[in-house]
């Protein structure tokens, strides 16, 4: 690999801020992550690890090389969990706006943000990296920069929200950014894993 070239590799995802986070972090192991449009199969689990881990599979099946995926979700402790798995679908139903009803007068505002990135690279070889990021529920919506829940999560140790914060802080430390450096320093421990993306 060239200097200043970049190994792209495929992620399925219809999320661009994913993409964009990724890349964030990724650009210092030279790798560049691009969306493909295969359908990234989720199946219903507690477990963002087990539901990464099929996504990874069906995508590597659909294109018959391995392609990254990434499943998060926002784990709020006072709701059980809620939305966990199902952050996705929460936030475009009732958004920050219901999540914040939900916790109107609960003094428990713990969370954290979790994502699992996963590449199958066989049908038995599925590799996943956990990244999390402990923080608390704001009282209300703040800042514009990110995506989802964003404006409404407080990473520990501030008193911003992650949409206050910009991509440059919420990268430094955020749930994705921890798991997709663990993915990058496996590449960078697993070199001949890059021929399979590399175009001469
Ligand atoms: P793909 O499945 O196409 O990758 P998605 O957005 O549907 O995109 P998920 O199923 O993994 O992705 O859902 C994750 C949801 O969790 C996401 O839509 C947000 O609502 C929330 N979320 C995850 N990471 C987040 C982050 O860094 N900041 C804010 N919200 C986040």
């Amino acid at each position: 690999m060239g200097r200043g070239s970049r190994v792209r590799i495929p992620m399925a995802t219809r999320n661009r801020n994913k993409i964009d986070e990724a890349n964030y972090v990724l650009r210092d192991f030279g790798i560049e992550l691009y969306p493909v449009n295969v359908e990234k199969l989720e199946i219903q689990s507690e477990d963002l690890e087990e539901i990464a881990r099929f996504a990874a599979l069906q995508a590597y099946q659909a294109l018959g090389k391995p392609v990254v995926v990434e499943d998060s979700g926002l784990f709020i402790e006072a709701l059980g969990g809620f939305p966990g798995p199902y952050s996705s679908y929460v936030y475009k139903t009732i958004g920050l706006k219901g999540v914040l009803k939900l916790m109107e007068g609960e003094e428990n505002r713990k969370a954290y943000f979790e994502a699992v990135v996963a590449i199958a690279l066989s049908e038995r070889d599925v590799k996943t990296f956990v990244g999390r990021v402990e923080g608390r529920i704001a009282g209300e919506a703040r800042g514009s920069h990110g995506f989802g829940f964003d404006p409404i999560f407080i990473p520990m140790g501030f008193d911003t929200t992650f949409a206050e914060l910009g991509i440059e802080v919420k990268c430094s430390l955020s749930h994705r950014a921890k798991a997709f450096r663990a993915f990058g320093e496996w590449l960078r421990t697993n070199i001949d894993i890059l021929s399979l993306w590399e175009t001469p």
